[in-house]
């Protein structure tokens, strides 16, 4: 989409924190106008976010917006058509995005040149939302989705087993940098990174915060300091008040 004056208008609804930090630098990066609309934990609900400015609850959140009353969220209007509609999932508001890139090279060299650059950008999204995200982050913070069973202690060894498939995560995304040698998973062109490289980053500092030893992985560090020196993932942390890992 080369003409900006024709782009949707975008809202995205986005947790300081949260994994709503990728599509957040991914709008940065490319310059695309969007409007932020921050919401915070749904902590007396217990699940789900509510609006942080109180103007609408986790309950209206999900019959309006996401469906399970996660973010990010991403709603796009089309001023000319009236076209209305809410995506969400991670992998589907990467691309919808890198669709909407101020060229049509930058976008295809985002989403991928080739159909197998193109599977493989997509591949690397759904394995970061599925395993390393749903699978093992889930189980540290959430693991009362994978036992019924009260008590802290299972919940206890949920987490613990969550710790080692985060681990192991890491682990396949380092070798994955060692055999194919590049600078980034799949940049997006010209030394820039690309969808999957600015959702790593995004899992980089998750492991910071749950203070795995993340220097041992030194391709994947270096792919995260490249993604932080950029003015898109400096200025969305700084936007959504966290602290810059590399700093
Ligand atoms: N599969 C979803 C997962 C989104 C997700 O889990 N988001 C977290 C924030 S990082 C969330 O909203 N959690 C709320 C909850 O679990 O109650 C995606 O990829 O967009």
């Amino acid at each position: 989409m080369a003409d900006s004056s024709s782009l949707p208008k975008l809202t995205l609804y986005l947790a300081s924190g949260s994994c709503a930090l990728a599509p957040h630098i991914l709008l940065r990066e490319l310059a695309i106008p969007f409007t932020p609309f921050f919401m915070r934990l749904n902590i007396k609900g217990g699940s789900g976010y509510e609006a942080e400015d109180g103007s609408f609850s986790a309950e209206e959140y999900k019959k309006t917006v996401h469906h399970s009353g996660y973010v990010p969220a991403l709603k796009v209007v089309i001023e000319a058509t009236g076209e209305e509609d809410i995506i969400t999932e991670m992998p589907a508001i990467l691309t919808y995005i890198a669709s909407l890139a101020p060229s049509p090279e930058r976008a295809a060299r985002l989403l991928g040149a080739t159909p197998i650059a193109r599977a493989k950008t997509i591949s690397w999204l759904a394995w970061l939302s599925s395993t390393l995200h749903g699978q093992a982050y889930a189980s540290i913070w959430k693991p009362k989705r994978f036992v019924d069973q009260a008590g802290a202690d299972v919940e206890a060894i949920v987490a613990q087993v969550g710790r080692k498939t985060v681990i192991e995560c890491y682990r396949q995304m380092e070798a994955a940098l060692e055999r194919d040698g590049g600078e980034f998973f799949i940049g997006g062109g010209e030394g820039q990174p690309g969808l999957v490289d600015i959702c790593a980053y995004l899992f980089y500092r998750w492991g910071v915060k749950q203070k795995f030893e993340m220097g041992q992985f030194v391709r994947y560090e270096k792919v995260a300091q490249a993604v932080e020196a950029r003015e898109s993932a400096s200025g969305a942390v700084e936007r959504e008040g966290g602290k810059l890992v590399f700093a």
